[in-house]
């Protein structure tokens, strides 16, 4: 069933770059996943959670006077099953993907992968401590680092399929909320093994109590958060080095006019920092010049984007929704894809171009694009195959139309670095956040990160979200395309904050020189969020858990089952998770509904909620943040006890012309 009417490109998108680009689809009938959502209407009763097609009596769709399905499976537990499936599968990306990364570094001191090897020492000492490594040998000498990097890569892919006992990084959780699980029995043992346990139980004729189900649902989504995600993170810290600051820059505006244009997309960062080095080397260069182009502009789109971005400052072209109006924009030689988040229909964008569509992972082809299968064995060559292809098509191109905008950024906040920035190389600390929040310069801290969803007019819930909770004093800390999407903006620049913070929030910016929004990275890297909020809370001053922590976690624009899998981790976690947009995938059980939001919140501290209204978000984030500062008994949030100190002044004073600036700073004639 076609919708009647399609959006005009401006109620598709907020981003202007990308209105332009949907305007260029529309005027040259190029199809794009706006046009489709348009085309096709979304089936209410899937999207509610209601159909069930767990075995071959149905599709049961459950409506009207239908409450159960043919084995007599009920509403609630329909629609548990349906949501404990996604959370599985999203677990099993992020999992896998993290999984690739232990065999990377296996490989590479091996001897198997010559290109990668360990970059930092520090995080490997650290990872090493974590999982029970020793550093030392029985002597108390310190261990070759191979012999320590390959027993790091031994012991983690262990956690994914452990015999005995329960994930080790679980013990990185503040005290009291591994009891908590422990309690509740949902403590996963090994990554693998709840993923494969929450298929068994939602087969047909299996598990069928909606509680019961959803309990198991937390298990398999802490072995992702705790586990698989978590270890991704460590990982490419210790492969590629822990981000730290740069500066950078985003949007399509940074793709070169007359240059060899390379976008990276997708997850992994094996392949892509390979790509990196391809770009730079000085033979492959003086290849693209020979072509007639001024050099190579790599950007990133998606999660690829983040980690480039994070490690080595690569610009971000954009996020999810504009992997086809990249192509759109006709200067894009080669589009470089591993796995998750890819359009299928890219591939007949790119017909339209002389854009090459190059896949590149065992475990993800595309019919009718190029596949180039990449080895660790083999890694920079393959990249510079990969790379002098794409300068081959230079001479191919057609018209273009590079858009002027990009915005800068200043990402690269892990954990370590957030602990340095406050506290320096002895005494990295939390301490001077927790004390921002304690005093109310800083209201509390938002997690903002997540997807974009083409039913929704893309970027502009991240949008609103952002702005509101910036002049309401709450630090945003985001990951994923809702990270792409406010370095859109240019809300990740530390001059940001004289702006769009509030004037408590804006003081500690200045005081620190951070942005208002920090960039954590990928979204396994929202393994770094539950890291800070552990931290914050063993810190002192803000309760003993996370759940006591004035905090919110969302994705407002969120589509896949990866951000499933993560709201269910930082739910039972002991966060209060906003999942943005609609009424959300089980809308149509009131009691699934009840058993994740209230059922939850007594069970783990967290609480899951479906919110579609921008407003209505900010307004329930923003009561949670008072309630829990009221529990901890910190002072009521008050903006007018602060902006005093520091640069207050200057957007007032930018707002005037040079010389009345002079003179309203400096007290003397402008001239
Ligand atoms: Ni996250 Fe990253 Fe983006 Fe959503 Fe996809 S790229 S892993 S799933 S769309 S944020």
């Amino acid at each position: 069933m076609a919708k009647k009417e399609a959006r005009t490109p401006e109620e598709t998108s907020k981003d202007r770059v990308s209105v332009a680009l949907i305007e260029r689809a529309c005027a040259i009938e190029v199809e794009t996943a706006f046009t489709r959502a348009d085309a096709i209407a979304a089936c209410n009763i899937g999207g509610a959670g209601l159909c069930c097609k767990n075995c071959a009596m149905g599709p049961c769709r459950l409506v009207g006077k239908t409450v159960r399905g043919v084995c007599g499976a009920t509403l609630s537990t329909i629609a548990a099953r349906n949501f404990a499936r996604a959370v599985a599968a999203g677990a099993s990306a992020h999992s896998d993907h993290g999984r690739g990364l232990a065999y990377t570094l296996l490989e590479a001191v091996e001897g198997h992968a010559p290109d990668y090897g360990v970059k930092d020492r520090f995080k490997l000492m650290e990872v090493a401590g974590y999982l029970g490594v020793p550093v030392t040998d029985e002597e108390g000498a310190l261990r070759p680092e191979d012999e320590i990097a390959r027993d790091v890569a031994i012991e983690s892919l262990n956690e994914f399929g452990k015999i005995r006992g329960t994930l080790t990084y679980l013990k990185r959780a503040p005290i009291k909320r591994q009891k908590v699980w422990h309690e509740t029995g949902i403590e996963p043992r090994s990554v693998d093994r709840e993923v494969v346990e929450l298929l068994h139980r939602t087969h047909i004729g299996n598990d069928q109590d909606a509680e019961h189900i959803l309990d198991h649902t937390m298990r398999c989504a802490l072995g992702d958060g705790w586990g698989g995600s978590m270890l991704a993170t460590d990982l490419s810290d210790i492969l590629f080095g822990t981000p730290a600051p740069v500066r950078a820059d985003s949007n399509l505006g940074v793709l070169g006019e007359n240059k060899v244009n390379i976008i990276v997309h997708g997850h992994e960062p094996t392949l892509s920092e390979m790509i990196v080095a391809a770009s730079l080397d000085p033979e492959i260069i003086a290849y693209a010049k020979s072509k007639g182009a001024d050099g190579i502009q790599l950007a990133g789109i998606c999660c690829t984007a983040n980690e480039t971005l994070m490690r080595q400052g690569v610009p971000l072209a954009g996020n999810f929704l504009q992997q086809e109006l990249a192509i759109l924009t006709g200067a894009v030689e080669a589009m470089v894809v591993d796995i998750q988040c890819i359009f299928q229909g890219l591939v007949s964008v790119a017909e339209r171009f002389h854009t090459e569509i190059i896949t590149t992972s065992p475990k993800a082809k595309i019919t009718g694009a190029t596949h180039i299968e990449f080895e660790e064995s083999r890694a920079l060559e393959i990249a510079k195959e990969i790379v002098r292809r794409a300068i081959d098509h230079f001479p191919e191109r057609g018209e273009t139309i590079v858009p002027e905008d990009h915005s800068e950024l200043v990402p690269g906040f892990s954990h370590e670095y957030i602990d340095y920035a406050l506290g320096g190389f002895y005494r990295g600390s939390l301490r001077p956040l927790n004390d921002a929040i304690i005093t109310g310069r800083i209201r509390g801290v938002v997690a903002n990160i997540g997807c974009n969803n083409a039913r929704i007019c893309h970027d502009s819930l991240h949008q609103y979200v952002v702005e509101e909770f910036l002049k309401n004093d709450i630090l945003v800390v985001e990951t994923g395309c809702g990270a792409i999407a406010s370095a859109k903006q240019g809300l990740m620049t530390p001059e940001a904050a004289l702006q769009a913070a509030g004037p408590g929030l804006r003081e500690v910016c200045e005081t620190v020189g951070i942005p208002p929004v920090l960039h954590m990275g990928s979204c396994v890297d929202n393994s770094r969020i539950l890291t800070v909020l552990a931290q914050m809370a063993t810190e002192g001053g803000l309760g003993e858990d996370i759940s006591d922590i004035p905090a919110v976690g969302m994705a407002p624009e969120w589509m896949s089952e990866k951000a499933l899998s993560i709201a269910t981790y930082c739910v039972a976690s002991g966060a209060y998770v906003i999942l943005g947009g609609s009424d959300g995938p089980v809308s149509g059980s009131e009691e699934a509904l009840r058993i994740m939001s209230d059922g939850w919140e007594k069970k783990v501290g967290g609480r899951l909620e479906f919110i579609a209204d921008g407003e209505e978000i900010v307004r329930r984030s923003i009561a949670h943040i008072d309630k829990k500062r009221a529990a901890l008994g910190l002072p009521e949030y008050d903006p007018s006890k602060w902006g005093r100190s520091g640069d207050h002044r200057i957007p007032e004073l930018l707002a005037l012309p040079l010389e009345e600036r002079i003179e309203a700073a400096y007290g003397v004639a402008g001239k």
